[in-house]
């Protein structure tokens, strides 16, 4: 950690059109914070930067639906999100905002300095424009028939039946969102950023000079590099973001991918202006170190798009990590906000009042550095009462109730030492070194419970020791283990700080000493002998099965409140006569075997027995279903719809399921026990 004089950390610019979820916060601010903290305690010059990712499609889609402006949805959800980092000990050195006039000035150059050096290509386009609303339709504000697998209500960036990647002209029948209408088809300038010319920079940047970076990260960046980088847009047009700085280009803006990770130039330069600091080191110096800390579905932005176009630009510096974590998931299912599955920051802060380190403390520990996670309220209680209470809080309060106990709270002196004392010492010293090395490479799972073992060697150490059953015939030797207990707890104020902060502030102020730096940590003398502590307080408490169960309760509403909420209120499709009934073939079946189809998100590969033969069908159920539990389930098979090849493998008819509003599959299945091939009429 020796060439960089300074560290300028960022984090994923949440949009500000939604609260923040804890799958937010485990995988990206809570490592920032603690990575930060961790610095700082190192006596690091750190800038650490977050704020409001104000522009985009998604925000003036809220804004439609609910009828009102998207300053007025990105006022709401900037304060909620801001209020929420706050609360719970994000300690951002500037919380920012895209909509902020530096943040317009600062992409607008960017944008004006790499047109100048003639670094983007312009190109003039046909784009889908709704005539009655009178404008061009981003993607998401056309739907259509998917041609892949036929599915209606198809995006014109992707369909989520089948999970393919699409183009708005692809889409069968597109319908504007805006207005019911067909689009029209008219002509569009637009500027592009050719990533295929700086792919052999890219590749050399990346794949040799980066090979320290995550496997997840690394491999992601490899996949796009080697598939060959296509020239991106850069503008869109629409009337929400930052202004194209050019001529005669009205109703035209920067894609919001553009002008988000300016943002965290941005947001530098507002603190400049808070502080009075200067913001240019931290971007323009080689000596800095700047570090990306985001999920894993911004790779490509943060590893190749920024990158390239900084290199283009050519005065900042460049990504030294991209830490990019998985994703976390909640009671075994992927966290969603349409369907309202997720712990929502601001909800946990006020029910569960003063209990931000145990949720940081569980979101570390679950932290999905490697793979994809799982949060379950469970684990959250076993987490607290089995962890930080019984280990952490048990021995800090009974190290500090027994100095109350039997010196009068004041810290006695080491009388002398056993080969055990010292030995213990000796274990105390080589924790600070273990977890700043997991921080500092970003293992801060692993960082955890090594701060948890050294709560572990306190309670040992007491346990081992027993002061209460010594007290009254060797008191000498009880002043040794309560003052090497002290030690322990001191030393677990430190170390413990970057991941709970609001429990280390207690500490210290229970111990009645100043936060001390992490370079004092692993010594067994912090506290002096006759220094006075004050009186000791809990530093957690036990959570009832009660608290978890009205969480788990509340989730399972939402679940209940989706299937309701989701019914299908459209009127029946156009009549049929019994013949046209007739004509379907239905019959019952049993999934022999199941498998994911790759590189797609939605389909399974199914074997069906139907009694008559055993047939491949393709069914598009993966997001709902895994293939090891669907083995041996009873299906209805439309047996006689002609044969049709999606993603190469031929598929032999349909599953009947049902389908919410929402596209939520369940199967329609006999509800006993029949043989297959039974005929459904
Ligand atoms: N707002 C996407 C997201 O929240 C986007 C990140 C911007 S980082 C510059 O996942
Ligand atoms: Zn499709």
């Amino acid at each position: 950690m020796t060439k960089f004089k300074r560290y300028t950390v960022t984090t994923a610019l949440p949009y500000a059109n939604g609260p923040l979820h804890i799958g937010h916060l485990a995988g990206v601010y809570v490592p920032a914070d603690i990575y930060v903290r961790y610095l700082r305690s190192v006596n690091k010059d750190v800038l650490f930067i977050g704020g409001s990712d104000e522009h985009g499609v998604p925000i003036t889609i809220k804004a439609r639906k609910e009828g009102v402006n998207p300053q007025d949805i990105v006022d709401k959800y900037h304060t909620i999100i801001k209020d929420s980092f706050n609360e719970l000990g994000i300690s951002f050195d500037i919380y920012s905002r895209t909509s902020l006039p530096i943040h317009h000035e600062t992409a607008s150059e960017i944008f004006s300095n790499l047109y100048e050096k003639g670094e983007f290509i312009e190109k003039t386009t046909a784009q889908y424009f709704d005539v009655e609303a009178n404008q061009f339709l981003a993607d998401r504000y056309i739907t259509g028939t998917c041609p892949h697998c036929s599915y209606e209500k198809a995006y014109g960036d992707q369909c989520e039946s089948c999970g393919t990647t699409l183009n708005a002209t692809d889409l069968i029948n597109p319908k504007s969102v805006l207005s019911g209408n067909v689009p029209v088809m008219k002509e569009t300038k637009h500027w592009f950023l050719p990533l295929d010319k700086y792919e052999p920079w890219l590749r050399k940047w990346i794949l040799e000079e980066h090979k320290d970076w995550k496997p997840n990260v690394y491999g992601q960046c490899k996949s796009w590099i080697d598939q060959g980088l296509q020239p991106r847009a850069v503008t869109r047009d629409l009337d929400w973001g930052v202004k194209v700085p050019l001529e005669g280009t009205e109703g035209k803006v920067l894609y919001v991918w553009f002008d988000a990770p300016i943002g965290y130039i941005s947001a530098s330069k507002d603190w400049s202006i808070k502080t009075g600091k200067d913001w240019t080191p931290y971007w323009k110096s080689d000596d800095s170190k700047l570090i990306h800390f985001i999920g894993k579905d911004n790779i490509v932005f943060h590893c190749i798009i920024f990158p390239a176009m900084l290199h283009a630009e050519g005065s900042y510096i460049l990504p030294d990590n991209v830490p990019a974590n998985e994703f976390l998931n909640l009671e075994n299912d992927k966290i969603s906000t349409s369907r309202n599955w997720a712990v929502w920051a601001h909800e946990y802060l006020a029910e569960l009042p003063g209990k931000q380190d145990v949720l940081r403390y569980v979101l570390t520990s679950n932290a999905p550095e490697t793979k994809d996670n799982d949060f379950t309220w469970k684990d959250f209680q076993a987490k607290n009462n089995n962890e930080l209470l019984a280990i952490f809080g048990n021995f800090v309060n009974r190290t500090l109730v027994l100095t109350h106990k039997y010196f009068e709270g004041k810290v006695p002196e080491i009388t002398s030492l056993t080969e055990s004392d010292k030995q213990t010492l000796i274990e105390l010293s080589l924790f600070p070194e273990k977890i700043a090395k997991n921080i500092y490479t970003y293992h801060f799972r692993d960082a955890l419970s090594e701060m948890m073992n050294m709560a572990r060697l306190g309670n040992k150490y007491l346990t081992e020791n027993e002061p209460w059953k010594i007290f009254k015939t060797d008191v000498e030797r009880v002043k040794t283990i309560i003052n090497i207990s002290l030690q322990i707890t001191a030393n677990l104020s430190i170390v413990a700080e970057p991941f709970i902060p609001f429990t280390t502030a207690k500490m210290n102020s229970i111990l009645n000493f100043t936060a001390l730096k992490w370079s004092h940590a692993g010594r067994g003398d912090l506290l002096k002998p006759q220094h006075a502590i004050n009186q000791p307080e809990l530093l957690f408490e036990k959570i009832e099965d009660e608290v978890i169960q009205t969480q788990i309760n509340k989730l399972q509403k939402s679940k209940e409140d989706n299937v309701v909420n989701n019914a299908v209120t459209e009127p029946p499709k156009k009549e049929i006569t019994f013949e046209d009934f007739a004509k379907l073939d239905i019959r019952t079946g049993t999934i022999i075997a199941a498998e994911k189809v790759a590189k797609t998100k939605k389909l399974l590969k199914l074997t069906i027995d139907t009694a008559f033969d055993k047939r491949t069908v393709v069914s598009g159920i993966a997001e709902f279903y895994n293939p090891e539990d669907i083995i041996g389930k009873q299906v209805c098979l439309v047996a006689n719809l002609a044969p049709k090849e999606l993603k190469g493998i031929l598929s032999h008819g349909m599953i009947l399921m049902a389908e919410d509003a929402d596209g939520k599959l369940v199967f329609v299945s006999p509800t006993q026990m029949v043989k297959n091939g039974m005929i459904i009429k």
